[in-house]
């Protein structure tokens, strides 16, 4: 379906790749169809192709982009008709038939998964008029308030059909992530006036540092994971976007604790860091332990892969803006240059299976978000910030920039007008 086209429209756009872009929009008039008879998931074709084609329609003006996300939107809606109004993980797009990964514990929809369509949707609504996409995104919000959360803690997850959690996990890293960070996107977003999703998303991150955030031996500040009562010393790959969430969400945040969430930013940007430094190939693994003294490394064969993901990356971009420490452009060329000299191959750019092996292999892969990502955050930490200031921009989780809606003169379904 040309994922790592449309994932890429944007970040052509913002660097001036303006014959690039005119022949990825060729593309899409001329191929991109989403008639086919194929199985998607849900969050995975909202966050790269309506967030990429959102994106270069507010970047471009170009109609064509914002047609085609909504004739995407039409095809996902299906994959809410379950008997909560959560979403199923999956749909096929020609039979609108729903269902969720066998993997998932006894039959759950995916935190992660079902809380990260919130930007989208509600500029789907303010672009269309049409009520539906807001409305599915609010009614999960309004399920999910009246939830008992363990510890204060929002499990990973949820049952669609019972409306009842499944395994009592909790991770700021994959299954979890991007939930936290929509909710203080939908903030921003709103241009600050979505207050319920600012409180949502303090009392989450509270109950997060409570729980889930340790210093280890040596004095480095980690996210572990939650399993049924018990804290898991090991921090995903994932996980290191949450020191730029930490960043992005220090100025509003409750009780003058702005420095402290700006501190905790930087704390994680440090130990992230840390585990692309402690690696042979100065890029990091997808999993690193705190745990029997070994600090910010992997420990498992499995876990010792990168496939160019960005999150460490958007961590130093939004450290950087808001610090302008020149040390996050320093880690942030470091990991430059490792990737060009250890990922880049003749037909682009590929994941390696060990970071830690001086003779890495590839996995044979390039990712989209390399380019919608890990590419665009790199850009624009070398960049000034008056590209895309943040006060008029807010990424969704796969870095597709979305402006503020300035809600005063916007009535979304539900919400009072607000003039
Ligand atoms: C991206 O698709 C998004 O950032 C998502 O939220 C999780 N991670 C991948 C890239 O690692």
């Amino acid at each position: 379906m040309g994922a790592t086209i449309v994932d890429a429209l944007d970040t052509l756009f913002i660097m001036g790749l303006h014959d690039e872009f005119k022949d990825g929009q060729e593309w899409i008039v001329q191929n991109l169809d989403f008639g086919v008879n194929a199985e998607v998931s849900v969050f995975e074709v909202n966050i790269r192709f309506i967030g990429g084609l959102l994106a270069a329609y507010y970047l471009s003006g170009q109609e064509v982009f914002k047609v085609k996300a909504v004739q995407l939107a039409e095809k996902l809606l299906p994959a809410f008709n379950t008997p909560t109004g959560i979403p199923w993980a999956m749909v096929n797009l020609k039979s609108g038939v729903g269902r969720n990964w066998g993997w998932a514990s006894a039959g759950s929809s995916i935190l992660a998964e079902f809380g990260t369509l919130h930007m989208e949707f509600v500029h789907l609504t303010y672009l269309t008029g049409n009520p539906a996409y807001y409305q599915k995104v609010m009614h999960i919000r309004k399920l999910l308030a009246k939830m008992d959360r363990p510890n204060g803690l929002y499990p990973n997850y949820l049952n669609p059909r019972t409306g009842r959690w499944g395994q009592h996990h909790t991770s700021v890293g994959g299954l979890g992530d991007s939930f936290y960070e929509y909710l203080l996107k939908a903030w921003l977003m709103s241009d600050k006036t979505d207050t319920e999703a600012r409180k949502t998303y303090d009392d989450a991150i509270e109950a997060i540092e409570r729980h889930l955030i340790r210093k280890s031996n040596s004095g480095l500040t980690f996210i572990g994971e939650w399993k049924n009562g018990h804290l898991e010393r090991k921090m995903g790959h994932l996980t290191c976007f949450a020191g730029g969430m930490f960043a992005l969400g220090a100025d509003g945040s409750p009780d003058d604790k702005a420095g402290h969430y700006l501190q905790l930013g930087a704390e994680i940007a440090h130990t992230c860091h840390e585990s692309y430094d402690r690696t042979v190939l100065k890029l990091g693994p997808e999993a690193f332990k705190f745990d029997s003294g070994l600090e910010a490394v992997a420990v498992r064969q499995n876990e010792k892969y990168y496939i160019l993901r960005p999150e460490v990356i958007e961590t130093y971009w939004y450290m950087w803006r808001f610090t302008h420490d020149p040390k996050y452009r320093q880690w942030g060329w470091e990991a430059a240059q490792a990737i060009d000299k250890y990922c880049r191959v003749s037909g682009g750019f590929s994941g390696v299976k060990d970071v830690y092996s001086s003779n890495p292999t590839y996995d044979d892969v390039q990712q989209s978000f390399f380019l919608a990502e890990t590419l665009k955050y790199l850009y624009l930490l070398f960049s000034s910030d008056d590209l895309l200031p943040l006060e008029s921009w807010v990424f969704n989780t796969e870095a597709h920039p979305l402006p503020v809606l300035h809600m005063a003169n916007i009535t979304l379904p539900g919400s009072e007008p607000q003039r």
